[in-house]
């Protein structure tokens, strides 16, 4: 299942314990008790995979190392590693304790969410003329501690539907350098596949079947997506011995959902046309058209014919507002 909203605790390292230590050299009993490192903070990036806050499904705590304490040697601890969590491009990261909002866009953004605490300084630290044995040192502080809320908010501008097995996952690989899962069967990709073809993202919807809109399969938790999509594309699978039954049943499921979807602006693909006959997918396509004259045949397998889609794709971008 695709992960998308989650509320989880991040909290920066504590700061290293400084330390109480002396030169045992005669002649020479100088404090030397060194500092703390200061404790790693916890930083969200950005990443291409939407499904990456499944890690934190289960998992709600999660916390940077904390510093190292000093030695009595005069060194310093050294610094926690800092906590590097990935999340998907578009998530939006709500500090719940401060009321702090940012969105993470791009991939390889960092957002520092939670600092570490500061250190804690040695004897060596409290040296003075009037005191030259200082027993003094302090703990750590605390890192800073937050709860978050983080919300993945698709952001696609084609959303590809259609029944199970009906090709869309292939498409979307086609067209753009996503690892959607490809396999000849139903329920193949479980969760949503976001691919960019130049300025545009499409998303592969998987999941639509018949009773999907009333909660069967998957479907139901992935249609919100497609209401944010300006298009949709509609593949119907050459190989099915009936495609008006096929389009329709997906019809029905977005039109029940929400009725806005329906109105969406709408391309057919018949595809998969190399497994068919040419005279039976021309007569497959005609009976489309009558539903939707914006319907093209299909193949992922045959360059020229993913062209037309190609060309769909080229004058979106250009009236796409960015
Ligand atoms: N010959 C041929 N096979 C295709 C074409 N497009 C897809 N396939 C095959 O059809 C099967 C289903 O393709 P997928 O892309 O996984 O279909 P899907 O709609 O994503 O399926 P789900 O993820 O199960 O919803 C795979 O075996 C693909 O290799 C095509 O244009 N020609
Ligand atoms: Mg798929």
């Amino acid at each position: 299942m695709l992960v998308d909203d989650v509320t989880i605790k991040l909290s920066g390292g504590k700061g290293g314990r400084g330390m109480v230590g002396f030169n045992k050299t005669k002649g020479n009993l100088g404090p030397t008790g060194g500092n703390g490192g200061p404790g790693g903070d916890v930083i969200l990036e950005g990443i291409s995979d939407i499904s990456a806050l499944l890690q934190f499904r289960y998992k709600k705590d999660f916390a940077a190392e904390n510093g190292h304490q000093g030695t009595t040697r005069l060194r310093d601890g050294t610094r926690g590693e800092d906590l590097i969590l990935k999340v998907p491009t578009g998530t939006v990261v709500m500090n719940l304790d401060t009321g702090d909002a940012h969105e993470i866009t791009k991939e390889g953004e960092q957002l520092t969410v939670a600092k570490g605490g500061y250190r804690g300084r040695g004897n060596f630290h409290f040296r003075a003329s009037t005191n030259t044995t200082p027993m003094e040192s302090e703990a750590g502080e605390a890192g800073e501690s937050f709860s978050f809320r983080l919300e993945l908010k698709m952001i696609a501008d084609v959303g590809l539907v259609g029944l199970p097995n009906a090709g869309k996952s292939s498409l979307l690989n086609e067209l753009t350098g996503a690892h959607s899962k490809i396999g000849n069967y139903a329920f193949t990709t479980l969760e949503p596949h976001l691919g960019a073809y130049y300025g545009l993202i499409l998303a592969d919807v998987p999941g639509l079947i018949e009773g999907s809109s009333e909660g069967k399969g998957l479907g139901d938790k992935f249609l919100r997506h497609i209401e944010r999509t300006r298009v949709i594309f509609h593949l119907v699978s050459a190989e099915s011995d009936d495609v008006l039954r096929d389009y329709k049943i997906i019809r029905t499921e977005l039109e029940a959902y929400n009725p806005a979807l329906s109105k969406k602006d709408e391309y057919v693909f018949l595809t998969k046309v190399d497994l068919i006959d040419p005279k039976d997918a021309e007569k497959k396509l005609k009976s489309l058209k009558k539903l939707n004259k914006k319907s093209i045949m299909l193949s992922v397998i045959e360059d020229v014919k993913l062209d037309e889609v190609k060309k769909i794709l080229n004058e979106l971008s250009k009236d796409k507002k960015i």
